[in-house]
């Protein structure tokens, strides 16, 4: 089996369920027992930023990342893609787990299914925001500024310099309050003409010819479960979370997918 899972936010402190790590930890271990490959789609951490220096606080995350270094060194292979919350990563996971790093969405063939793979964030339609009234467009406008500069190598850089203690006290704090804002105001699914991650995927199927047409476009990032088939015969597919939902996709190797949750 192929599993697919995002959106654990582990050490999140918008939460304080002292069980949270262990129960993803669990969870893995049992999917590991019949997975050919692991698919993590992002926001795994709630904040993950490595530094120049030392940072003892990653042992918080100790049993998490003991667990992935034992299904890899089982030869499963963990593929890692950073979502909005776990982009600050720089080999230090890698080498520390054996995962495999992806820092963009990828296009895979996996079972026989063209899958694309992403967290989610930052992908929208073209014109996307040309719909918006302009209160909106600002809005949006912010989030894909920040988003920018979260993603630029210099700024990287630099806060790499900062000490892990301040540095952490900063991304905890910003992490903790993105998600007390999403749980206070959880946004359910919109409906296949303006959820973004349907019309980027209708998008694209659209534009890409039958022989490189894909499969299923498997995202995490909203939090929300979602299983679509659009007109050309993609179907995307939103994992739900590891945060509060539990539930996962698996596909059998003959390339048949569906979404799972923790008690089935
Ligand atoms: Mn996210």
């Amino acid at each position: 089996m192929q599993y697919f899972l995002s959106d654990a936010h582990i050490g999140s402190r918008a939460m304080d369920d002292p069980q949270h790590q262990q129960r993803f930890v669990n969870l893995l271990r049992q999917l590991a027992q019949d997975a050919t490959a692991i698919y993590l789609l992002g926001d795994i951490f709630d904040f993950w930023s490595e530094y120049f220096w030392r940072d003892s606080s990653k042992q918080e995350y100790e049993p998490l990342l003991t667990c992935l270094r034992s299904i890899t060194d089982a030869g499963i292979p963990v593929h890692y893609f950073i979502g909005n919350h776990d982009i600050w990563t720089y080999g230090k996971l890698a080498k520390r787990t054996g995962v495999i790093v992806h820092r963009k969405p990828e296009l895979m063939v996996i079972a026989g299914k063209r899958c694309l793979l992403a967290h989610g964030d930052g992908l929208v339609p073209s014109n996307y925001l040309s719909q918006f009234p302009r209160e909106v467009q600002k809005k949006i406008r912010s989030f894909m500024r920040l988003r920018r500069l979260f993603h630029n190598p210099l700024a990287q850089f630099l806060f790499r310099l900062v000490p892990p203690a301040l540095g952490n006290r900063v991304g905890y704090n910003w992490a903790r309050q993105s998600r007390l804002k999403e749980l206070a105001n959880p946004c359910p699914y919109k409906g296949e003409n303006h959820e973004e991650l349907v019309l980027y995927a209708k998008e694209q199927s659209q534009i890409t010819n039958h022989q490189s047409q894909i499969d299923y476009y498997i995202f995490g990032h909203r939090h929300i479960e979602l299983d679509l088939e659009l007109a050309t015969g993609a179907r995307v597919i939103i994992l739900g979370d590891c945060f509060r939902q539990w539930t996962y996709a698996a596909m059998t190797e003959q390339g048949a997918l569906s979404l799972c949750a923790l008690d089935d």
